[in-house]
């Protein structure tokens, strides 16, 4: 029996719980239109040619397989606007995506998309206990990212009041959501545990900072560290999932049954494929998450490939949505590492640490190669609680993570026991990974 961590509610209750074949109908017919939109983008109109297929020829969902895949690289070839589908007087907002190297990738939206995008995270954001008279603290970065901006609108489309504290100076964060008496918490899940820590500096218990329900997203996190911020910041978290490409935060969340998330199968078509042969991994299977924008007018995109792997859970929500669900992350099929061969994903480490008491989940994983051997280096942070001076101590904690990293991993790694705070702390997404081969040209 499934137990709702709170009273369940749902905001749009004609989209969200449509009997299939209505759902099937509704995407089938957006299915033809977005295949008619795009073919004014001339990336799409020459893929056409190449793979010999009209729009007209898109008559049921399954003839999804015969249209086009798009990926980050096509974006970044027809960069700024390639990809727009309306003309530019149309455009009411730009967002980009966090590159971290290079030019940013724009994603555009008309006044309609922007309306479609606050709607969808109202949904997600009530399904995880937002109500209008709630104070939602949004600890996003607004401006490209499309995280601040996102939530903010969904906020407000709830009717509940934002705080658009951005990111940085964590401190005082913690004083206006205390002052103001914050009822919810929208940033990562890294950044939500520098929120506890820096409030257990400040001399203060975090379970007695105001926030009941937080949002977090934004990057992958493990169900453990659920269950490590729930238990230090005393809230309830809730997972939700987007990317800027195919609208920004709001493509899925969680409700109160919180297992996996339900994805807002009205405006995306979502296939989990084969990273490798591009075919539909059998049912309850981790695959690529591969997006299909239904109704995105400026920027739509068909069967983007977004490198994310999860598993999709067709069986039915106690909920009531009637939507598909996705599970977590469980990572991307570019920070999948490859060490001796052997498939490891930072989500791993992640898990691993976790379960070991007296380490703080604050890491990095650190990847080298010498001669033709592949090393991985894990700095893990201990506790306050749990540093010690006796080194016999401190080899125990050590040879314990070890352990559990070799159970989950298949692999051994060098653990670096470091001291608390010497992991440098992230404002928004952490970088956990560190792979120093590609730096060096060897990957
Ligand atoms: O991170 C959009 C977003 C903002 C989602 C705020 C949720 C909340 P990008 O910067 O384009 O957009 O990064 C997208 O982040 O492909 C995933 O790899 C990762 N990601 C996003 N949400 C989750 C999540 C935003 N809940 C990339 N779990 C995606 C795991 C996530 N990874």
């Amino acid at each position: 029996m499934t137990t709702f961590a709170f009273e369940n509610r749902i905001w749009d209750p004609a989209a969200e719980t449509m009997t299939a074949p209505e759902r099937q109908a509704l995407q089938r017919s957006r299915l033809r239109a977005v295949a008619g939109h795009v073919s004014r983008v001339p990336f799409y109109e020459r893929r056409y040619a190449e793979l010999g297929v009209t729009p007209d020829d898109i008559r049921s969902l399954d003839d999804i397989r015969r249209l086009p895949l798009t990926t980050k690289a096509d974006l970044r070839d027809h960069y700024p606007w390639g990809f727009l589908a309306v003309p530019r007087e149309q455009i009411a907002r730009i967002h980009g995506s966090s590159g971290t190297t290079g030019k940013p990738t724009f994603v555009a939206y008309t006044a309609e998309d922007r309306d479609v995008w606050a709607n969808l995270c109202a949904r997600f954001l009530v399904a995880g206990g937002l109500r209008p008279e709630h104070i939602v603290h949004i600890c996003f970065g607004y401006g490209l990212f499309t995280g601040g901006f996102g939530l903010h609108y969904g906020v407000e489309k709830v009717g509940a009041a934002v705080v658009p504290v951005s990111s940085g100076n964590t401190p005082r964060q913690i004083m206006i959501m205390r002052d103001l008496a914050c009822d919810v918490l929208v940033c990562t899940p890294s950044y939500a545990l520098n929120i506890a820590e820096a409030a257990a500096q400040a001399g203060m218990d975090p379970r007695e900072l105001p926030i009941k329900f937080a949002h977090f997203g934004g990057e992958p996190w493990t169900e453990d560290m659920r269950q490590a911020l729930e238990s230090q910041l005393g809230l309830l978290a809730f997972n939700n999932y987007g990317l800027s490409e195919i609208i920004g935060p709001g493509v899925s969340g969680e409700c109160a049954a919180r297992d996996g998330m339900h994805i807002q199968e009205d405006h995306f078509l979502v296939e989990c494929l084969d990273p490798n042969t591009l075919e539909p991994v059998p049912e309850g299977q981790l695959g690529e998450l591969v997006i299909t924008t239904l109704t995105k007018q400026a920027m739509p995109l068909l069967r983007y490939r977004t490198r994310d792997l999860a598993v999709i859970d067709r069986t039915p929500c106690p909920c009531g949505r009637t939507t598909i669900r996705m599970g977590r992350i469980k990572g991307r099929t570019d920070d999948m590492l490859i060490i001796r061969g052997v498939n490891v994903f930072p989500s791993q480490v992640e898990e691993a640490l976790l379960r070991v008491e007296g380490t703080a989940p604050h890491y990095q994983i650190i990847v080298d190669r010498t001669g033709a051997l592949d090393e991985m280096t894990v700095r893990v942070e201990i506790s306050r609680e749990s540093f010690s001076d006796k080194m016999s101590t401190m080899h125990a904690l050590r040879d314990r993570i070890d352990r559990e990293i070799q159970h989950v991993t298949t692999i051994r790694a060098t653990v670096e026991l470091v001291e608390p705070m010497a992991i440098e702390r992230s404002q928004g997404k952490a970088q956990r990974v560190i792979d120093k081969r590609r730096e060096k040209g060897l990957i």
